[in-house]
Parts: structure tokens; C-alpha cells; sequence
């Protein structure tokens, strides 16, 4: 060929990483590796942010939380079996919440793996992710790689958003295609989660239900806080007058210290409440499936709003399902509502505050003890005054007690800041969901950790060090789950729920360059988390918590089965 007019070309790596830029994907939560330690490099050269964790699970956490908080999929990266398997558990946990992500897995030589003959980290990955998400795609040829990626991110966010996994051959990296063909080749994915406008119909109804209540109720699942109509609402709840009751990640749509916030009566209002508006929360175990003994005996009536139309009538009957985004569905009850509504009776909507009242001064002296070694209120005391100061911080919780009594020790001011284990009550979400929250958001993280909660992400502080993220953990330790004091009586082994006693988990940051203190007070961890705070500096502070304080499985310690041979 003459000079000049030798063919541009272009391959695999490149046609993935351009389609991930033309779909405004600009970061990948990963752990390199072969088949993909080039197409890591090759994106970081091209500007997309690649993110390298410790270990593939806490990359997919990281990358189903960024999909939550930016309903853009998160993607995670991975090699093949084993680094797929890690990312896969995020992978299912991410379609279990709702969170839009995308893995990416590369695998071994097909005719190889298909055949069964022993190939380097063989495994048929395709089929094995499958039962566990939202959609499963395998692309075999260069030209396939933009319509692959379209289809990816359009299952990942359409509807109910959820997990997609992406499973790339080694071989597809390296295959060559003619530059121009390559590029249109690529597709830009329009509008993909279009709104869903609710029935006219199902809004009437809807309405007529919650104006015709008595004792009506608002509950506000972590599917309004994804859809960002925060301003939609807010203006709906304000002019409903109904109490609202957020599930512990829609903590902060509304402020928890709102006059409508019936958090801090919780109990009541389940049990009392005649008509229950659901927004973007599912009945299941977290609500006890709408029914039994948190619900009382009243007769119950259901209104529910939901993108998914089979989650209707999954565990109750709903009187009035309203299908659609929850942006159009509140968008058209404010409508619907502008010609006039009138608040529920005074009489519920007192009863309710001064539950709450009674709850929270309840609460209040136990908030202020400043025992050494701490007990949980008094060191979530502490805690819940950082966020109050800095209601723009992000919140990142898990554990059994340090989870449960964080989640109602702590207000939350603002959308989308409180993120925690979901809907699986999950441990190991917290570094890997901390540095996301960080990275996607570039606002300072809390991370509140049980010790043991923390054990299952633990290495990727060297990763919060790495990066120099703003992230401040605390880890709660009472020397292990629950409680550090179970004794084994037969034998020298410890006994199954407790660590290391006094162990110095502040140290671990120290080793990575980060700061590390050790706190036996509210007042040593006050100004530790303070400083942090205002550093931005990676901080680990040790929490010494009183080992006795705990209770067995916080406040879900009613799930455990019991035994009818062994007392306790
Ligand atoms: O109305 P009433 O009177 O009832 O009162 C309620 C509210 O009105 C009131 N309230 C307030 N009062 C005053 N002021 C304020 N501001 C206020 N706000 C609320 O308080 C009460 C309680 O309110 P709440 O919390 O809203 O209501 P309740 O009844 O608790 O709600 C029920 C639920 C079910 C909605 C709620 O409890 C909930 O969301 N729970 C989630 C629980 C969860 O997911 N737990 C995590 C799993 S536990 C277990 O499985 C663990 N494991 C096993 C394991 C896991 N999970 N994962 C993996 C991968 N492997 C293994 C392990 C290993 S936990 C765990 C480690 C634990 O050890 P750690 O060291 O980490 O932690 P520590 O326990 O600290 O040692
Ligand atoms: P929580 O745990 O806070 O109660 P769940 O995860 O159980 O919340 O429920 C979230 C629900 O929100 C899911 O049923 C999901 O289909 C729904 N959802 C998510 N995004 C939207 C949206 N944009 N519009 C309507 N529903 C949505
Ligand atoms: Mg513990």
C-alpha cells in the first residue's frame, strides 16, 4: 500500500473503553489481572478513573453504591473464576437492592472452556451469573462491543434498576477492526431510563384511598431516594400533612427532625396507622411483609408506588398500585393535590409527635454519658452531633448493634447520605461503599463500622490511603459480634463470636500512612472524629466499646431460631 493509506485500525480494548466514554462512564471500580490488567492501563491513559481495590467483592460494592448514588450503572472489573465469583456476590447484591451496575468480567478461550479442557481459570462464567442478576450478555466479536455495552447499561438502569453482567473473552481484546467502522460500530444509549408515567387512573385512586384515611402513613423506601425527585417529594409530604416514615437509607429526603418524621415512632405508627402509602419500599422482612404482629389488628389498607409492577400484591393485597417512576407518579399527585387537600385529623398527627417526643427525650441522657470504655449511646452521642454539624457528609454504616442503634441515634439532613447494608443486611459493603461515596460525590465520608462489620473489607483502607480519600472510619469495637464476652467452657479455642480482646485496629491505618488514634471516650473520639472531619485526611479510630454492651443480633436478634434443646 502506498504511504498514507494503510488502514487506521482499532481493537477490542479500545472499542470498550471508547463505548464506556461515549456512554459517559468515566470510572471502573477494579482489580487487575490477566485477561484485563491492559484494559485497565489503556483506560486510566485515555482518562477514564480506574479505581483499584484489594479485593474484587468491595470493587463491586463500590461500583453497585456509585450506581445508586448517580443512577449511571457503577461498573466493576474483574478477571476470570475467581475474580468474577468475588465481584459476582456484589454483582447479586447490587440487583437485590435496586443499585444499576455493570460487571465486566473477562473469561478463558471459549472452545476451551466449552469443552472442559482445563484452561487457565476456567469456568463458564455466562452461565453461572445468570440466575444471580438482571441480564447476562456475552459479546464473541469486536463489532459487537457497542451494541453489548448499549444493551448493558440500558438492562442495568431501565425499570428496576439492577445488576448486569458483561462477560468479555481474552480473545476479544486483541481483535483488530478498521478504525471508522469501529467508532460507528459504537452506540450512545438514548434515554435510557425513560420516565414511566403512572395511569391517570391509578392516581385518582390512589388519592381518593389516602384523602378518605383516618390515620394515613407515608413510607419512604430507598427507591425515592434513588430517583432523585427530591424536590417533587418533599413538596408532596409537606402538603399531605401525613406522617412519613423513611426506611434507613431514605433517611435524609426528608430531614429526620421534620414535624411529619415519625421515625422515632416507629412502632406506632405501624400498628396504628389505616392507610399506608409506600414510595419506592418493598414489603418484604424489613416491613415484616405488611402484616403480623408489628402491623396491630386494625384492618390496613395499601397504596403503592413502584417502577416494578409485580412487586404489587406480593405480600398483601394493594388497594391502589400506582406503576411508574416515582418522579412522575409524586409529579402527578401534587397535580392532582394543587386544587385543594386537606391534612389528616390533628388528633393522629398529635398522638404521633408526642410518641416521638416521648422516644427521643427518652434517648436524649443516654446520648450524653461519657463512660470509658463507651457504651453505644455515648458514643454515637458523639456521632450523631459530626453529622448534624456536617449534614453533607456521608454516612456508611454496618454491623449488628453499631448498625441498628447508629441508624436511629444519628439524623440524617439530606438525600442519599445515609448508605448502609440493604436489603440483605450484608457485612463487608462498608470501605468499598465509603470510597465510592467519596470518589462519586467528592464530599467527606463517616464511616460507622462494627469491628466485626469491618473485618470483611478491612485491607482497602490501604486503598482509602492510596487514593487520599476523605474518608474518617470508626470502628465500634467490643471485641467482637454482638458482644466480646461469650466464653467457650470445653476447650482452650475461643469461643465462636469474639476476637482478638483490645485489639488496635487504629494501627492497620498507620501502616498505610493514614491517621490512626485509639479513642476509650466520647470525648477522645469527639475530637478525633472532629479533626478528621476537618482534615480530610484517611482516619481510622479505634472505638473502644464496653465488650457487654451489645445485644445478640442488634435488633433483629428475633430471627435467630432457637434451639429446644439448649437454653441460653
Ligand atoms: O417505636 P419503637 O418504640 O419501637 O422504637 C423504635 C423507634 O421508634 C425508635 N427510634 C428513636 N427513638 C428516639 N430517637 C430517635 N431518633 C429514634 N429513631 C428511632 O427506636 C426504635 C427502633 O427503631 P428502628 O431501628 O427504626 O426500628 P426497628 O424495630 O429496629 O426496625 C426493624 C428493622 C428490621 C427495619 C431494622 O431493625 C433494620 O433495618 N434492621 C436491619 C438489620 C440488619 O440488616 N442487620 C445486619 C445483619 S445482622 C447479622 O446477620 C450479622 N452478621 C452475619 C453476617 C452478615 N450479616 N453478612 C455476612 C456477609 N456474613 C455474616 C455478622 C457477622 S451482624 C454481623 C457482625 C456484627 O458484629 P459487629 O462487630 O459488626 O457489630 P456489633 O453488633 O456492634 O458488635
Ligand atoms: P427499602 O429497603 O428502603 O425499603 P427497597 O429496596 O425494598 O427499599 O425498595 C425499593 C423499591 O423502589 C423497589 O421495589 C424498586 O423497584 C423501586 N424503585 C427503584 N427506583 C424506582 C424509581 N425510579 N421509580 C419507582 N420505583 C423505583
Ligand atoms: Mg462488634
Amino acid at each position: 500500500e502506498a504511504p498514507g493509506t494503510e488502514q487506521e485500525l482499532t481493537d477490542g480494548f479500545h472499542l470498550v473503553i471508547d463505548a464506556l466514554k461515549l456512554n459517559g462512564i468515566n470510572t471502573i471500580y477494579n482489580v487487575p489481572g490477566i485477561p484485563i490488567t491492559d484494559l485497565g492501563r489503556m483506560a486510566q491513559a485515555e482518562g477514564i478513573r480506574v479505581i483499584s481495590f484489594r479485593h474484587e467483592q468491595n470493587a463491586g460494592y463500590a461500583a453497585g453504591i456509585a450506581g445508586y448514588l448517580t443512577k449511571k450503572p457503577g461498573v466493576c472489573l474483574t478477571v476470570s473464576a475467581p475474580g468474577f465469583l468475588n465481584g459476582l456476590t456484589a454483582l447479586a447484591h447490587a440487583t437485590t437492592n435496586c443499585y444499576p451496575m455493570i460487571l465486566i468480567s473477562g473469561s478463558s478461550e471459549r472452545e476451551i472452556v466449552d469443552l472442559q479442557q482445563g484452561d487457565y481459570e476456567e469456568m463458564d462464567q455466562l452461565a453461572i451469573a445468570k440466575p444471580l442478576c438482571k441480564a447476562a450478555y456475552r459479546v464473541l466479536h469486536a463489532q459487537d462491543i457497542g451494541i453489548g455495552l448499549a444493551r448493558a447499561i440500558r438492562a442495568a438502569v431501565s425499570g428496576r434498576p439492577g445488576g448486569v453482567y458483561l462477560d468479555l473473552p481474552a480473545k476479544l481484546f486483541g481483535q483488530v477492526m478498521n478504525a471508522d467502522a469501529g467508532q460507528k460500530s459504537l452506540v450512545k444509549v438514548i434515554d435510557a431510563a425513560p420516565a414511566q408515567i403512572p395511569s391517570p387512573a391509578s392516581i385518582k385512586r390512589a388519592l381518593d384511598v389516602l384523602k378518605a384515611a383516618k390515620r394515613p402513613l407515608i413510607i419512604l423506601g430507598k427507591g425515592a431516594a434513588y430517583a432523585q425527585a427530591d424536590e417533587e417529594i418533599k413538596s408532596f409530604v409537606e402538603k399531605s400533612g401525613v406522617p412519613f416514615l423513611p426506611m434507613s437509607m431514605a433517611k435524609g429526603l426528608l430531614p429526620d427532625t421534620h414535624p411529619q418524621c415519625a421515625g422515632a415512632a416507629r412502632s406506632t405508627v405501624l400498628k396504628e396507622s389505616d392507610v399506608v402509602l409506600l414510595i419506592g419500599a418493598r414489603l418484604n422482612w424489613l416491613l415484616s411483609h405488611g402484616k403480623g404482629k408489628s402491623w396491630g389488628e386494625a384492618p390496613k389498607k395499601f397504596i403503592q408506588v413502584d417502577i416494578e409492577p409485580r412487586e404489587m400484591d406480593s405480600n398483601v393485597e394493594i388497594v391502589a398500585p400506582v406503576v411508574g417512576d416515582i418522579g412522575s407518579v409524586v409529579a402527578a399527585f401534587n397535580q392532582a393535590m394543587a386544587s385543594g387537600w386537606t391534612a389528616p385529623p390533628a388528633e393522629w398527627t398529635k398522638a404521633i409527635s408526642s410518641k416521638r417526643e416521648e422516644n427521643v427525650a427518652k434517648m436524649a441522657p443516654k446520648l450524653m454519658n461519657n463512660k470509658s470504655p463507651m457504651d453505644y449511646h455515648g458514643a454515637l452521642g458523639v456521632l450523631k452531633n459530626v453529622i448534624k454539624d456536617r449534614p453533607e457528609a456521608i454516612l456508611v454504616n454496618e454491623g449488628a448493634n453499631t448498625l441498628d442503634l447508629a441508624r436511629g441515634v444519628i439524623d440524617m439532613y439530606r438525600p442519599r447520605k445515609r448508605l448502609d447494608v440493604g436489603t440483605w443486611g450484608v457485612m463487608g459493603i462498608g470501605m468499598g461503599q465509603a470510597i465510592a461515596a467519596a470518589l462519586e460525590t467528592g464530599h467527606p465520608v463517616l464511616a460507622v463500622e462494627g469491628d466485626s462489620a469491618f473485618g470483611f473489607s478491612g485491607m482497602e483502607v490501604e486503598t482509602i490511603c492510596r487514593y487520599n480519600l476523605p474518608i474518617c472510619v470508626v470502628i465500634f469495637n467490643n471485641d467482637g459480634i454482638y458482644r466480646g464476652t461469650d466464653v467457650n467452657s470445653v476447650n482452650a479455642d475461643p469461643a465462636t463470636t469474639v476476637f482478638v480482646k483490645g485489639a488496635r485496629y487504629d494501627k492497620m491505618m498507620e501502616a498505610f500512612g493514614g491517621v490512626g488514634v485509639n479513642a476509650t471516650s466520647p470525648d477522645e473520639l469527639k475530637r478525633a472524629v472532629n479533626e478528621a472531619m476537618a482534615s480530610g485526611k484517611p482516619t481510622l479510630i479505634n472505638a473502644v466499646i464496653d465488650p457487654a454492651a451489645g445485644s445478640e443480633s442488634g435488633r433483629i436478634g428475633n430471627l435467630n431460631p432457637q434451639s429446644v434443646l439448649q437454653k441460653k
